[in-house]
């Protein structure tokens, strides 16, 4: 997977060297691109921003380092200044008619395999949509993607117009930037590509896969300052293991994240589960429960 990022702040993702990530590039899995905004102004003082028309305290992001940054970094991606969003008209993986992706400078070994291809644009905002374990993996997917920073009050609309495939938010409060945004969906993302986690087992388990939290885990010792490991877990009986595992999920799940459970595919052992440790089963789930 071929991932750009463009920022102001390239030293934000110094982290992309570390852990899963740093070893994924290090083994050719990922193949990672900062590029820094200012890079593709053409004032002397390298500036990104502007007042907002129509007032109003903040400052917006100016279009024209975007536009520049985004044809130099996503080739010909953009929709040229027609007039309907991408989002709403552009066909997802269609590369026909679009231009040659110009591998970026400072990328290694010339031109880039994905070259030519079109890759996923996305800006992390607050107002966006939200961000999932399913957009997840529908990211996970795509051969290359592309992130875009914004900082300030946000982006000039027509920038997003031009270029976004997906605006997506992390949950409902405020960064300052999309910089740590776009380090937790590359997180979330590269652990899903084939080959990155190393044990791919491990994803399968994880929250929300089974659409629902994952409850404790434990290891060694057995005994900890006083506190105990549940006897099941020491028992050797994989079925009672995988039960109690089960109802931990649930209770976590109910105790933390009812609207969780609303959507989760519960079997009729899991409502009882429920209705025992006196849970309110949600009604729908019920109604479907009865049928
Ligand atoms: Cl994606 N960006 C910013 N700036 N703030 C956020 C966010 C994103 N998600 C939640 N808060």
């Amino acid at each position: 997977m071929r991932i750009d990022i463009i920022t102001i702040f390239p030293d934000y993702f110094a982290a992309l060297d570390l852990s899963l990530v740093g070893k994924a590039r290090t083994r050719g899995l990922l193949d990672v691109a900062v590029h820094d905004l200012r890079g593709y102004t053409d004032d002397p003082h390298r500036s990104v921003d502007d007042a907002a028309y129509g007032g109003g305290p903040g400052m917006v992001m100016s279009p024209q380092p975007w536009g520049r940054a985004l044809e130099s970094v996503a080739g010909g991606a953009g929709d040229a200044g027609i007039t309907a969003g991408r989002g709403d008209t552009a066909g997802r993986g269609d590369t026909a008619g679009r231009g040659a992706g110009a591998p970026s400078a400072g990328r290694a070994g010339g031109a880039h395999p994905d070259a030519g291809r079109r890759p996923r644009i996305v800006f992390p905002t607050p107002s966006g949509v939200p961000f999932t374990q399913r957009l997840s993996r529908e990211l996970a997917e795509q051969a290359w993607l592309v992130f875009c920073c914004g900082r300030y009050e946000g982006i000039d609309r027509r920038v997003l117009d031009a270029w976004a495939d997906d605006e997506v938010s992390l949950g409902d409060y405020v960064l300052a930037g999309g910089e740590v945004a776009t380090l937790a969906i590359v997180e979330a993302v590269t652990r899903l590509v084939p080959g990155v986690l190393g044990n791919e087992e491990s994803a399968g388990d994880d929250s929300f896969s089974t659409g629902l939290l994952e409850g404790p885990v434990y290891t060694r010792p057995a005994s900890f300052d006083g506190r105990a490991v549940p006897d099941v877990l020491l028992s050797g009986d994989h079925a009672a293991v995988h039960r109690w595992r089960r109802v931990q999920s649930l209770l976590t799940t109910a105790a933390r994240r009812p609207d969780l459970l609303a959507r989760a595919t519960l079997s009729r052992d899991d409502v009882a589960v429920l209705e025992a440790a006196g849970v309110g089963v949600p009604a729908e789930i019920a109604r479907r429960m009865a049928q």
